[in-house]
């Protein structure tokens, strides 16, 4: 069943020239991008979107690192977006991200791992509510 996932390339993949690389990864998966915009977070929206870590000691430079630049949000849809999207994404630490993946592939640290993706259906609601309806 078709559906959409919220995806977006945090400041240092659009810092470092991976916008095209990354959509490319995307669209050979089979999955449409149907929204897509350069838009730089707020202050205001990176605490809401990172709010389930605000009791973390890294949400402080959380904020800093999603606000550092502009970031390059989507709209992904196809079937099983969102889980095929984590998939394409891997896992959140790129040290543990398999090979293939886009964190396994570009990224080195957890705390700058070049992409996000919703992590459930209703995420990805909120987010592309957060991100591009408001
Ligand atoms: P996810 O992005 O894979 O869904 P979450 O646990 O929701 O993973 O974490 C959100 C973001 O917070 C991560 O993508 C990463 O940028 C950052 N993060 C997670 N854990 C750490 C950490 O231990 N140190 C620094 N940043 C972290």
């Amino acid at each position: 069943m078709s559906e959409r996932a919220f995806v977006m390339i945090k400041p240092d993949g659009v810092r470092r020239g991976l916008i095209g690389e990354i959509v490319s990864r995307f669209e050979k998966k089979g999955l449409s991008v149907v929204k897509a915009e350069l838009v730089q977070v707020s202050e205001a929206t990176a605490k809401e979107h990172y709010g389930h870590l605000e009791a973390k000691p890294f949400f402080r430079e959380l904020v800093d690192y999603i606000t550092s630049g502009p970031s390059f949000a989507m709209i992904v849809e196809g079937t099983a977006a969102v889980k095929n999207s984590r998939y394409l994404i891997g896992s959140t630490n790129p040290a543990d991200a398999a090979p293939g993946t886009i964190r396994g592939d570009y990224g080195l640290d957890v705390s700058e791992n070049v992409i996000h993706g919703s992590d459930s259906i209703d995420n990805a609601r909120i987010e592309i509510e957060r991100f591009f309806i408001r």
